[in-house]
């Protein structure tokens, strides 16, 4: 059979996030499979957890017919796959798994994991059992298939992102020694629960002890899984500069090659469907800042947004809002801007009474009660995001020059309020800001430029950092701006925010233009055509070190 440039007969990839968007690992993958499709053509395959059951995924297209006879032995070994197609540019191939019925496999799986590796399975709880067993699930998948293939020589590659997935590399390096393994990490579990947990990373990262963090922090398991994975890959990488030295400190192995996240075009409309979708963004969202506060906003407002998790202090969540209040204290611009927080939170329903007025042809004259929400919030007393609002004094009133909204639905088109995906928001916004504490990549400021959107971010992001090696960096170089961001100045960057949001909000026509130029110009240089040589040097690198091992 003939092969493709990589030379390899499979490569599998195994994630959570394969067909199941959660967060940034989704836009790994999703983005990467157009450009590895075209290396390794039908040699790819993703593999990912089947949680469809009761609706179908809208990323997977199910291919009954293929692999068709090896489904029939994998269903003889009690395998419950489907196989399809992801629904993405470059439609790779799709494994799903129900591992629903792995879970009496549970003990054995984990006395095993201790007496091959040493993995302390014991004092685990939340997400680690389920993450585990989709991982044992997904190995077997690997094995199965491998089995069934057969042959001299294979090349075949198995890469797992991040620890939910680690039981699975560890699983394949003791039972298939001859298939070269590859653990990435996007974060590692202890810097960012460390981070988290408001403790300076950074000022003492050469000081802390990953394993005693651990016990100290609650994290034994999830760190010892994560920690033994990256020691047992064949090829171990993470996403940026500032992450490996963090693996290097935190796991004790320095990563062999740093793998950092591309984009890929064809996410983004050209030409007059690009107008057209900024166009319906802006009518949204500023139909949304009228309905809620009860006026007619400038169609020339200045729309900015943070967004991401909900992780609070790690992603500079906080330091937006305490921006955006500064800003509301000392702005005295003609252009009205209107700061928008999309965060999914603990959310019920749209409200109804904003979905009223957002289906309404008029224009309201009347705040709503609440007029910085979109969705019911479970905890609102509770909520960081609502307190801080309320605590910072900020009012909404039509009059105010600077006005805030918190949209904490996930934004996937359905959300009751907006109805647009997340995609279909940012073309619409004229800047982003994302002051992240902890950010091993931060996908968020480059999908920002992609779309031409100006961005803000910290050199504590692998983003930020790769954009601008230097640390700081105004805005009008690259379309990005990147501020100094340490364990200890809070008050300086925000200080900063401000100035460049207002910086920004004063630009004339031509010089936003000019800007969002740039941005554009910059994320090109972070398509994947260029960062896949990174994963193909750590594919070699993994095959060579199984062979010098392993055969
Ligand atoms: C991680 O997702 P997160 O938001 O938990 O992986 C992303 C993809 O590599 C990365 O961009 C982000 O910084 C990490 O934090």
């Amino acid at each position: 059979m003939e092969k493709n440039p990589l030379n390899l007969d499979y490569l599998f990839e195994v994630s959570w996030e394969v067909c199941n968007l959660v967060g940034g690992i989704y836009t790994v993958l999703s983005t990467k499979a157009k450009t590895l499709q075209q290396i390794n053509k039908d040699r790819n395959v993703f593999i990912g957890p089947d949680l469809w059951k009761e609706k179908e995924s809208p990323y997977f297209i199910e291919v009954p017919s293929l692999f068709k006879d090896w489904k029939k032995i994998a269903a003889k070994e009690g395998l419950q796959v489907r196989t399809g197609r992801w629904d993405i540019p470059g439609r790779p191939i799709v494994i799903l798994i129900d591992y629903n019925n792995m879970y009496p496999c549970r003990n054995e799986l984990f006395t095993d994991m201790w007496n091959w590796f040493g993995v302390d399975s014991l004092p685990a709880y939340g997400d680690y059992d389920e993450s585990c067993i989709f991982a044992y699930a997904s190995a077997l998948v690997i094995e199965s298939f491998y089995k069934y293939i057969r042959g001299e020589n294979l090349k075949v590659i198995a890469h797992f992102d991040e620890w939910i997935t680690g039981m699975g590399l560890l699983y394949i390096r003791h039972k298939l020694p001859a298939v070269a393994t590859v653990f990435t990490t996007h974060a590692t579990s202890i810097g960012r629960s460390i981070a988290g947990n408001n403790k300076p990373l950074y000022d003492y990262l050469p000081g802390y002890n990953g394993d005693q963090m651990a016990r100290e922090l609650n994290m034994v398991s999830k760190h010892s899984l994560e920690k033994h994975a990256a020691h047992q890959a064949h090829c171990f990488t993470t996403v940026s500069d500032i992450t490996a030295r963090e693996c290097a400190q935190l796991l004790e192995r320095c990563p062999d090659i740093v793998t950092p996240n591309g984009f890929e075009e064809n996410f983004v409309p050209k030409g007059a469907l690009y107008e057209e979708k900024r166009n319906i963004a802006r009518e949204r969202l500023l139909k949304l800042a009228g309905s809620l506060v009860g006026y007619e906003p400038d169609e020339c407002s200045f729309l900015i947004a943070t967004s991401g998790r909900y992780e609070y202090k790690n992603k500079g969540i906080d330091l937006f809002i305490e921006a955006v209040r500064r800003l509301k204290e000392t702005y005295t611009g003609e252009k009205e801007i209107i700061a928008f927080v999309m965060v999914p939170a603990w959310s019920g329903n749209a409200r109804e009474d904003l979905a009223l007025r957002m289906n309404a042809v008029e224009n309201f004259k009347t705040a709503l009660p609440d007029p910085f929400i979109t969705h019911a919030l479970y905890n609102y007393n509770e909520d960081r995001v609502m307190s801080q609002i309320h605590n910072g004094g900020f009012s909404n009133r039509p009059e105010d020059k600077v006005k805030i909204i918190f949209i904490p639905s996930y934004l996937k088109g359905d959300d009751g309020i907006l109805n647009l995906s997340y995609y279909d928001v940012l073309i619409g916004l004229d800047a982003t800001a994302f002051p992240s504490y902890y950010e091993p990549w931060g996908y968020t400021p480059l999908e920002s430029i992609a779309f031409g959107v100006p961005t803000v971010t910290t050199d504590l992001s692998g983003f930020g950092l790769w954009s601008c090696p230097s640390g700081a960096c105004p805005v009008n170089e690259k379309g990005v701006a990147v501020l100094h961001r340490t364990d200890s100045n809070y008050d300086e960057v925000a200080s900063q925010l401000v100035e460049t949001i207002r910086d920004l909000s004063g630009k004339t026509v031509t010089e936003i233009e000019n800007i969002r130029k740039l941005a554009m110009k910059t994320s090109k240089q972070a398509l994947w055509k260029y960062f896949i040589s990174y994963y193909e040097q750590a594919y070699n690198w993994a095959l060579k070190s199984v062979n010098k091992t392993d055969n």
